[in-house]
């Protein structure tokens, strides 16, 4: 049994069940490495089978390791007959299932044709520690951002909208083997930089802006997540010029104090109280960070009422910013690995405010 599978089967027990009924499909990726659409993941104390249609045959069986690979169908051999045959030869009385993933309507269908009982299982933990090879393609998928938006700081321009700049991101982080973006890639520059989500729009940057880009690259089906902001030229508003350094002071701090048995908690405290004993805590409102990995947000969360501790193995994000309505606004983010003692920066483009020209 993998770790991955030991992992699931574990968190199912200590909350009541004897198996985990798997249906979202970053879990079903995270245990099995099937990327198709529709699959059933079945996880016992003995096994891990996933059952697909015809459609899906072929690729679960190259793509799925360690697991039993069952075919249904609509009518006879149907998903429910086949957990049925489990329950029955491996004596289950109890399936856990994602109590945040499932919906109300699958729920309904499997608890009037499963012969066991459902019981909700919280899942949150499951992809916490970063395994080896988990950290290997998340530091691919944070060189591939770094090398993009370094691309990005050496042909953007002024008189370019934010739209074409996060086309050129599009094609240069597939271009370096990303899948797809980790999100709707956030290009928010002049007054949109106050808007901690303004995805890229139709606005043309202006020779005065400053600018706030914020990706990520999935790669091998996981996630990076960066953000800089920078000047567009010596214009920029003295303003904005000295909130840069607040931001960098807060994040290079809540960054530096990353290491195992810290509370998250206290990670987002040190960058807040940098930012408000600055004057602008009102202006940072969002979290500090959170959790990254095969989703762009899971477990840990980095903010003021989070309760999670840091320990090895966790890739969380450090990005505090301020944004202030009317004027724009600064985040910086990188992407952290909680190592033994300390961190790592995954992500590792400078944070040196930069002017374009
Ligand atoms: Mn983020």
């Amino acid at each position: 049994m993998s770790i991955k599978t030991k992992r699931c089967i574990d968190l199912s027990k200590n909350q009541g069940a004897q198996a985990a009924l798997i249906t979202s499909a970053h879990n079903k990726f995270y245990l099995t490495g099937f990327t198709g659409t529709t699959a059933t993941v079945l996880v016992t104390e003995s096994n891990q089978y996933v059952m697909v249609d015809f459609r899906y045959i072929d690729q679960a069986k190259s793509q799925c390791k360690n697991s039993v690979v069952l075919l249904t169908d609509d009518v006879n051999n149907t998903v429910a007959k086949c957990i049925n045959d489990i329950i029955s030869k491996e004596q289950i009385e109890t399936i856990g299932f994602e109590k945040d993933q499932m919906t109300f309507s699958e729920h309904e269908m499997f608890s009037s044709s499963i012969k066991a009982q459902l019981v909700g299982v919280d899942f949150n933990e499951l992809r916490l520690f970063k395994l080896e090879e988990e950290i290997e393609i998340m530091q691919k998928a944070a060189d591939i951002a770094d090398e993009a938006i370094g691309h990005i700081m050496e042909v953007i321009k002024p008189g370019m909208t934010e739209s074409e700049v996060d086309l050129i991101l599009y094609n240069k982080i597939r271009q370096l083997g990303a899948q797809s973006f980790s999100f709707n890639t956030i290009v928010a520059s002049g007054w949109r930089g106050a808007m901690p989500h303004g995805v890229a729009s139709s606005k043309v940057i202006e020779a005065s802006d400053f600018v706030t880009i914020d990706f990520g690259a999935v790669y091998e089906g996981y996630c990076s997540d960066l953000t800089r902001t920078f000047a567009m030229s010596r214009q920029a508003d003295k303003k904005l010029v000295e909130i840069y350094e607040i931001v960098l002071r807060a994040q290079v701090s809540a960054l530096e104090a990353c290491k195992p048995n810290v509370a998250t908690r206290d990670i987002d405290k040190i960058a807040r109280d940098i930012i408000t004993d600055a004057g602008y805590g009102s202006y940072f409102q969002h979290g500090t960070g959170h959790g990254l990995g095969v989703l762009i947000h899971e477990a840990p969360r980095l903010n003021k009422i989070s309760t999670e501790v840091l320990k090895e193995g966790m890739v969380v994000t450090i990005e505090p910013g301020i944004y202030i309505p009317g004027l724009g606004g600064v985040r910086i983010e990188d992407d952290v690995l909680i190592t033994k003692d300390g961190c790592i920066r995954l992500t590792k483009s400078d944070k040196q405010l930069k002017y374009i020209r």
